[in-house]
């Protein structure tokens, strides 16, 4: 797959994705947001494709809205149309994506890009990560979902707190504030990432991606109508491949072979 400003590379069922826009700190435009969205179209087309890793080059993760690109902030700008058009829908195609993203924040995340890493599954961070509302800063909103997970991953006030004031966070109190799952050393933390990304892609990918939609499902309804939807998606996992063959291997006392399907 070739890409103006992603690299991208298929090892095993791990698509590996990397911004790649470095001498900018990989901050988005919206061919950065078409890019990724075909990445998750072609992803969620192809079984062979079981999980991605998004990364990006350089000292930067994503610098978010690339504030050089913009010439025409003043009269009829839309920035409206803009989220409409590009990191709206990117944030949307990783969120619907049945496939398990992981995401490797290597540096800095900030304003549209701190929304990016959200979206994603599960973060590992660098040691080098920072997070960085960048919004406040130049009087804008948060936007690509930042207002939406934030409150959820780090609670109310904290949100508030830390999108009012810009506040910068490190990798150490990311990960203490929950909005990264773990951090390591610089240089292994992308290691430590891949080999998550392939755990995840040689497991049972079916039932990883109907839970990843059983979860987006869980944030907007009732208790009642979430076990419901729990009993319908097991259903469809009961009916799977993948559960014959974890039973089957667990009563043989034997490591599954996972398909997927
Ligand atoms: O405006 C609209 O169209 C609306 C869209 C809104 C969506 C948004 O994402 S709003 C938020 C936009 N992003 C920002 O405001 C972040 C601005 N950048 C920063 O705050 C900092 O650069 C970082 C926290 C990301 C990194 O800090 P630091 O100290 O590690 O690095 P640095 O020296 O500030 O930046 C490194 C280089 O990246 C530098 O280039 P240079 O001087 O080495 O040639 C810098 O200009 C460039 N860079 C960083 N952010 C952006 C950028 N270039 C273009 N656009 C950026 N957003």
């Amino acid at each position: 797959m070739t890409y103006e400003t992603l690299l991208v590379e298929q090892i095993e069922g791990v698509v590996e994705v990397t911004l790649n826009r470095p001498e900018k700190y990989n901050a988005l435009t919206a061919q950065v947001a078409r890019e990724i969205m075909d990445v998750c179209k072609k992803v969620g087309r192809d079984a062979s494709m079981r999980a991605i890793l998004l990364t990006g080059a350089g000292r930067g993760f994503c610098a978010g809205q690339d504030l050089e690109e913009v010439d025409d902030r003043a009269g009829d700008h839309s920035f409206r149309s803009h989220l409409l058009k590009t990191y709206n829908p990117m944030a949307m195609a990783m969120r619907a994506l049945e496939k398990p993203i992981v995401v490797a924040v290597n540096g800095a995340a900030a304003g549209a890009g701190f929304g990016l890493a959200l979206a994603g599954d599960i973060r590992y961070a660098s040691e080098h990560a920072k997070f960085v509302p960048a919004f406040i800063g130049i009087g804008l909103v948060p936007d690509t979902g930042v207002s939406y997970w934030l409150p959820r991953l780090i609670g109310a006030g904290r949100a508030a707190e830390v999108l009012f004031s810009n506040e910068r966070i490190n990798a150490q109190q990311a990960a203490e504030m929950g909005l990264v799952n773990k951090v390591f050393p610089a240089d292994s933390f992308l290691d430590e990432a891949r080999s998550l990304a392939q755990k995840l892609a040689s497991g049972p990918t079916l039932g990883i991606g109907l839970t990843k939609r059983i979860l987006n499902h869980s944030l907007g309804v009732s208790f009642a109508e979430q076990i419901d939807y729990e009993a319908y998606l097991q259903d469809v996992t009961g009916h799977s491949a993948d559960y014959q063959e974890g039973v089957t291997a667990f009563l043989e006392k034997r490591a599954p072979e996972f398909k997927g399907m």
